[in-house]
């Protein structure tokens, strides 16, 4: 259903808009961030991992941006305890939609919700882990630090949260090094210079990326006890925080 090829930039467009994740963006989905983000498939797999080991027996697992529900699948898989759940949310009808299908398709045996909202009017709540896997990018800044504090206040102690997100630098030449080895991972997965720079443009004011002590100072201030990086491809890194 969701296999096909990622061609959404590869006519020039006269006028391009806004990035969004309607019907057209989720029926490639796959294709399209594993073919843009470097490590996305490792970074998947270790989230399971992460859910083996963190989510306690009567607790909620939350996949906040859920998208497809690849992060749901792959801790679903490894959740070994009873009487847990997870909670999966993105605002796109198109994602939730197929994302519903994906996980009915699917053998595994924890709960899953699939909602269709706006993770900002989310409750979180007896969670032991909960998973922001290339999300808080796409949200306004200045509402960052509500969810992050909102995540906190509904986990577990000794719970864990998941962000990952491409980052952005302060140093000129790191950020550019970083950008131009983005692109050559891209190039080196089929994507043209004009899909590349097409898609840049769309996602110009869409995805706003932050830098790494941005990230920490804002996990530590909603009360984190620690946080660090636990995977890093160029500019794309994913954090976790330990309550
Ligand atoms: C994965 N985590 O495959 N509320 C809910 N969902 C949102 C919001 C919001 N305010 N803003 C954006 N989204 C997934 C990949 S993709 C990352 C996540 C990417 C949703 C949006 O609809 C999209 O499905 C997802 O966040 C971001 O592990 O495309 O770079």
């Amino acid at each position: 259903m969701s296999n096909q090829k990622d061609l959404l930039y590869s006519d020039l467009l006269g006028k391009i808009s806004d990035f969004s994740f309607d019907e057209s963006v989720a029926s490639v989905f796959p294709d399209m961030i594993k073919r843009s983000v470097p490590g996305y498939g490792a970074i998947i797999s270790m989230i399971g991992m992460m859910a083996g080991r963190y989510v306690k027996r009567d607790s909620n697992c939350y996949d906040l941006g859920c998208s497809l529900g690849a992060t749901t699948l792959a801790m679903r898989k490894q959740i070994n305890q009873q009487g847990c759940r997870i909670i999966a949310v993105d605002n796109s009808d198109a994602m939730v939609d197929r994302c519903k299908k994906i996980v009915e398709d699917d053998s595994s045996q924890v709960p899953v919700e699939v909602i269709c909202r706006d993770i900002q009017d989310v409750e979180i709540n007896n969670a032991s882990i909960v998973v922001l896997n290339f999300t808080l990018q796409f949200i306004d800044p200045e509402k960052r630090q509500g969810i992050i504090n909102k995540i906190y206040k509904g986990m577990l102690p000794g719970g864990i949260l998941v962000i990952s997100e491409k980052l952005s630098y302060q140093d000129k030449d790191i950020q550019n090094l970083f950008i131009d080895m983005h692109h050559e991972f891209k190039k080196a997965h089929g994507y043209s210079d004009l899909e590349i720079s097409q898609k840049r443009t769309a996602l110009e004011e869409v995805l706003i990326p932050e830098d790494i002590e941005t990230h920490k100072k804002r996990i530590l201030k909603a009360g984190f006890s620690s946080c660090d990086v636990w995977f890093q491809c160029f500019n794309f890194a994913s954090l976790l925080a330990l309550k």
